[in-house]
């Protein structure tokens, strides 16, 4: 088994991963952002290491930051997530050439799966048929009039190098094939770099269907079931569900063995999904996804199988838990993502802000995926997934009634959330008979009403926000300089300090200190506590930022330091004593 993972992801993803490897034993290695630096993912891990930054690009997708704190975890391997690095070929070659483990398929099998085109070549060589279409890319929008002739309209021109539906371009008759081939191009090159495109009919009313594979390197390869992703908005999902409803089992097996088919043919191991459209009892292969999805939770609860578990198995080396004829598929489970996005009028804006109130709700069946608590912030630089609320019922209409029951509990304040949208979707009639489609969020669900505008209250604790301030610590006889993140309270009082670095009211001398008004050059403390160490002596020349003395206060040593610099007149402690907020320590008298 693998000894330590580093978790190269965030938020939720990296919560779940790091749960996965704690219950195997598995040592876990954060790594975070400079925004992220009080991250759930970082407080679980067993040890979490800084990468700098603040944007994706600068920090969990910095790859030299990335292989340095491999190198100083001695982490054996890395658990991509989603997103990120997790389709990267570059760096899972990058960290194998190192003798790490990547925690996901062979590169080949990225590589392969990483085009519309190659991949739809590989599945047709393993019998699998997509949409009826072309594999050569198209050189003229007459050769996408001759095949609309031929096979009907509606047809797609979707770009090769293309992804989540851009660079895609529903042609209804031929006068529309010029300027529908001509944008289709111009969007693939400005998105992708590329702008081949090919052709295929289009389906009108599909739904997508995905069906979830798991594969060892000793050529096992097992599907586990379907989710139906079809409720959503823009590429980006909303709900899911498993089973697909209304999906006849020989459909289910004939996918199954079709995603099957896909995955060995490009040698594919550890976990995948194969994505296909479904409509009037046929499916389509679309694409492979090349890593573990967002979504995966669902097939856990309707199958017993953690994903996260057999990927972790599959890259040691081991063979897969169970086989094909193992894998039963139980009752319904339904997973919605809960973001950081106000729904209202369909608009879907984000709303990044700091979460004050989390309580998911609890319950038979009820599963929350998080990645965040309360008082924790929801960056406008990252995906604003909060979480997955995942449910599991005996059937559907038992599943929707309780997804319905727990969302209804649950209480986030500070942001504004999908939660009205999931809700919205989950009582609809359609959702209900499995009449949407892909195209049903946004062409027949209404969102008008609906508004989720943050509810801000003040969080529990009271805000105080946090600042650097670095100390000296000594671990085993051995100092260090340590930065510390600590509520914004001074720790000198005086115009002119150094110490506290943000502008907030200062604290008063408390009256019988002797020395009225606090001016510069009065030292102060800022809480209670007990002189451990006096530094400064009395009469000698003293330098602005220089250590008086050395206050310890909830656990923690604090440097009292100098305001001003000049001369120390008086000295008002000593090692032992205990003194309260705003005590006059020491007098200055300012040099010249
Ligand atoms: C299609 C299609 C209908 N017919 N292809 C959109 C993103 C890309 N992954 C594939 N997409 C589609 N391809 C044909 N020939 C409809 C979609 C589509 C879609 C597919 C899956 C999930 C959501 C979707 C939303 C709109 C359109």
């Amino acid at each position: 088994m693998l000894k330590k993972v580093l978790i190269a992801n965030r938020g939720e993803i990296a919560v779940r991963v790091i749960r996965a490897c704690q219950e195997l034993g598995v040592a876990t290695v954060a790594v975070y952002s400079e925004l992220d630096r009080d991250a759930l993912h970082v407080r679980l891990a067993d040890e979490a290491y800084a990468l700098g930054g603040q944007t994706a690009a600068e920090s969990y997708l910095n790859t030299e930051a990335i292989l340095d704190v491999i190198e100083r975890s001695g982490a054996d391997s890395v658990h991509p997530g989603y997103g990120f690095f997790s389709e990267n070929t570059d760096f899972a070659r990058a960290i194998t050439a190192r003798g790490i483990v990547f925690i996901g398929p062979p590169p080949e099998a990225i590589d392969v799966m990483g085009d519309k085109v190659s991949s739809r070549i590989a599945a047709q060589n393993a019998g699998v048929s997509g949409v009826p279409g072309t594999v050569e890319f198209l050189s003229s929008h007459t050769e996408v009039v001759a095949f609309g002739e031929e096979f009907g309209w509606p047809v797609a021109i979707k770009a090769a190098f293309g992804g989540g539906g851009r660079g895609m371009r529903v042609v209804n008759s031929a006068d529309e094939a010029q300027s529908a081939f001509e944008s289709a191009q111009s969007e693939a090159l400005k998105g992708f770099g590329r702008d081949e495109c090919y052709v295929e009919r289009y389906l009108t009313w599909p739904r997508h269907v995905e069906m979830q594979v798991i594969a060892d390197m000793h050529g096992n390869y097992v599907w586990i079931g379907e989710r139906d992703c079809s409720a959503q908005r823009r590429h980006q999902k909303l709900v899911e569900e498993s089973p697909a409803p209304a999906f006849p089992p020989e459909i289910r097996q004939a996918m199954g063995e079709a995603a099957v088919k896909v995955a060995a043919a490009c040698g594919y191991y550890n976990a995948g999904t194969v994505e296909f459209l479904f409509q009037d009892g046929e499916f389509f292969f679309l694409e492979m996804n090349t890593r573990l999805q967002v979504e995966h939770p669902v097939t856990e609860l309707v199958s017993g199988i953690d994903l996260v578990r057999e990927q972790l198995r599959v890259a040691s080396g081991e063979k897969l838990s169970f086989s094909q004829g193992d894998i039963e598929l139980r009752g319904h489970a339904i997973e919605v993502r809960v973001n950081a996005e106000n729904p209202a009028g369909g608009k879907f804006l984000p709303s990044p802000g700091r979460i004050t109130t989390l309580v998911p709700p609890q319950g038979f069946g009820t599963r929350w995926d998080g990645g965040y608590e309360p008082g924790d912030e929801v960056s406008q630089y990252y995906d604003n997934l909060i979480g997955k609320l995942i449910v599991w019922g005996s059937d559907r209409p038992t599943a929707i009634a309780r997804m319905l029951r727990a969302l209804k509990e649950f209480r986030i304040e500070g942001v504004a959330t999908t939660i009205p949208a999931d809700v919205a979707i989950l009582s609809h009639p359609d959702f209900a008979e499995a009449k949407h489609s892909t195209k049903w969020v946004e062409d027949t669900l209404d969102l008008t009403g609906v508004d989720s505008a943050p509810v801000v209250t003040e969080s529990a604790d009271g805000e105080v926000p946090k600042v650097r301030r670095e100390v000296d610590a000594e671990v085993n006889g051995r100092r260090y300089r340590v930065a510390l993140w600590v509520p914004d309270i001074p720790v000198a009082v005086g115009s002119g300090s150094g110490a506290a670095a943000a502008p907030r009211p200062r604290r008063s001398a408390s009256s019988g200190s002797g020395a009225g008004a606090v001016g510069a050059g009065t030292v102060t403390v800022p809480m209670q506590g007990t002189i451990v160490k006096v530094s400064a002596v009395v009469g000698e020349p003293i330098e602005a930022g220089a250590t008086i003395c050395v206050l310890e206060a909830m656990k923690m040593e604090n440097n009292i330091t100098a305001d001003i610099s000049g001369t120390l007149s008086e000295l008002r402690v000593e090692a032992g004593q205990g003194v309260g907020p705003g005590d006059v320590v020491a007098i200055i008298e300012p040099a010249g």
